[in-house]
């Protein structure tokens, strides 16, 4: 805990209940190690004397007393539970205790939250049909469940980028989106301090951190891609796994050979991860070592209990490359990885698109459903539009409605700045907000068991005017009460004289535009002769592509 000493680091975090509500716990008993499970619960007290308890993923940051250190670190209550348990057939992942018949403590816990069947829960763990990302490194997170017959649930991307933001801004902005509902963060900073910025948002998280170790691999090697090597990628993974991070964002699938079926793209490879990858095998005319190497990944996930999140890094972003031929090769891959991971032990999530329109969503999800076991499908919305910038929240929540009730698990939240900056604190809570009332109507349309209580209690309590209980009901009770308050709107006053959302070493556009450029110069016009091209030419690639990729030592 030594790591959080820093004392020039001093995160003022949001504490205290939301309005309305009060934090509960409730104890449910785990028969094999006779401990007490605490499932925490949103309980919001009624003008008519009763009460509903909601799903809550705030950790202690919501409790009355609330008087977090963030300096000591959440609770480590996983401890005892790792500690006390023998592997099975070699492994410790939740996957293999699933398989093997084994309820975990963890599995009971995400049944009392859901209201499942514990036994149902490690069914679906067992056939990879949901996840539990749970690094043994990680034992001050809540238990909880992605799959689809679970609650839809909702990712919160945060992180600095080499031009903005500080480590207590986002140890702030992970307290503030648990707050509002997210159920998983993940960390994508990539600018300075990432490892401490990672370490305070690990130690104070009551939910699952996710990361993408290629961008910090990324900095190891200055921002060049043609420098990474796998010896960096997995020191860096086994960095991040010792500090406890649950799941990771790995862009295997992005294969040498498909990288020209994305040449005619409108916005060609719009994924950080997938345009750093593409990268690197056009600079090195080979296949990504994240495909060659992916069963020691698989290895090294297995010992700490780390989910896959197969990244897509050739997903549609723009409507016009939805659904295209890159997309579903490179899904085709991540469901050959799937299968390997699975082998391992080790739990898998697919992740998808991106910008899709309505017509094509259900594809997406039969697809991804066969080729990937029906591994859980998470998804970045999908944009069901690209005219509205500056309102991407919504063109994508309208995508992540519809992709959600045909069976994605999870949904990565788009805030208001998306193609346009970085989120500030506001943009958080918008962004979480409006993802988890796209999440809900899925949830409704498919009939979780709990869901629609929540709409018929609060329905019930606008039709009899009990206003405040409908504002206490809310996804966002400050908000509802302000609205009817009083209507002068808020002030928006952000202004953004240049793009900081990726920062300038990792504009995916930008390195797009360079192996374009490089096609063109090369003549490179047919799938035949950018084949051609890349076996004669990878050695002349790093004087052609001088401003982003370095010279290299050598060429094949
Ligand atoms: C989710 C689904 N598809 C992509 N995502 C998220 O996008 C992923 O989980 C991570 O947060 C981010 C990775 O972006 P790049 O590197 O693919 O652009
Ligand atoms: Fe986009």
């Amino acid at each position: 805990m030594t790591a959080l000493d820093d004392r020039s680091v001093q995160p003022t975090v949001t504490t205290g209940p939301v309005m309305g509500s009060q934090k509960v716990y409730h104890e449910v008993s785990d028969p094999d190690s006779a401990r007490p499970l605490r499932v925490p619960q949103r309980r919001v007290a009624l003008d008519n004397g009763s009460h509903i308890d909601l799903y809550d993923t705030s950790g202690p940051y919501t409790e009355s007393s609330a008087d977090v250190d963030v300096h000591a670190g959440l609770a480590r209550t996983r401890e005892p539970w790792i500690r006390d348990r023998e592997p099975v057939n070699g492994a410790v992942t939740q996957m293999a205790y699933a398989k093997a018949g084994v309820i975990t403590p963890e599995m009971r816990y995400i049944a009392a939250r859901e209201g499942m069947d514990p036994d149902f829960v490690r069914s679906e763990v067992a056939i990879g049909r949901a996840v539990i990302p749970v690094n043994r490194c990680h034992p001050e997170s809540e238990p909880m469940i992605i799959g689809k017959s679970f609650l839809v649930k909702v990712n919160a991307n945060i992180g600095n980028s080499a031009v903005t933001s500080s480590v207590a801004e986002e140890v702030e902005k992970m307290v503030w989106a648990t707050r509002w509902g997210s159920d998983t963060i993940m960390d994508l900073s990539t600018g300075k301090r990432i490892h401490e910025t990672r370490e305070w948002i690990i130690r104070n998280s009551p939910v699952p951190v996710g990361t993408v170790p290629i961008y910090q691999a990324l900095e190891k090697v200055d921002g060049d891609p043609a420098r990474l090597t796998w010896e960096i990628y997995r020191d860096t993974v086994i960095e991040q796994a010792e500090q406890g991070v649950d799941y990771m964002t790995v862009h295997a699938g992005v294969l040498l050979r498909y990288v020209p079926l994305t040449a005619r793209r409108v916005t060609g490879i719009v994924s950080r991860g997938g345009s750093i990858m593409a990268a690197w095998c056009l600079a090195h005319h080979q296949e990504s070592f994240l495909y060659t190497r992916f069963e020691e990944l698989c290895e090294i996930f297995r010992r700490y209990d780390i989910t896959f999140s197969l990244g897509d890094g050739l997903r549609p972003g723009s409507i016009a490359d939805a659904n295209d031929e890159a997309q579903f090769a490179e899904l085709r891959t991540l469901g050959e990885l799937t299968h390997i991971a699975r082998a391992h032990d080790v739990q898998v999530m697919i992740e998808g698109p991106g910008h899709v329109p309505l017509h094509k969503i259900a594809e997406n999800v039969r697809l991804e459903e066969e080729l990937c076991g029906e591994a859980p499908f998470y998804t970045l919305g999908p944009l069901a539009t690209d005219i509205a910038p500056g309102y991407d929240h919504i063109t994508s929540a309208i995508g992540a409605a519809q992709i959600a009730w045909h069976g994605t698990a999870m949904l990565c939240y788009v805030t208001p700045k998306e193609h346009l900056g970085l989120p500030n604190r506001d943009d958080v809570k918008t962004g979480v907000i409006t993802y988890k009332l796209a999440a809900h109507s899925a949830d409704l349309a498919k009939g979780h068991p709990r869901a629609q209580e929540w709409d018929d209690t609060l329905s019930t309590a606008r039709f009899e005017f009990r206003w405040q209980d409908q504002f206490h009901l809310a996804l966002d009770p400050e908000t509802a009460q302000s609205f009817h308050d009083e209507t002068l709107p808020a002030e928006p006053a952000k202004t953004a004289h240049f793009c900081s959302m990726c920062g300038p070493k990792f504009c995916s556009m930008k390195i797009t535009q360079d192996v374009r450029r490089y096609a063109e110069e090369n003549g490179l016009s047919t799938v035949a002769a950018i084949d051609q091209g890349m076996r004669d030419k990878s050695a002349e690639f790093a004087e052609h592509g001088q401003r982003v990729y370095l010279p290299m030592a050598e060429s094949e």
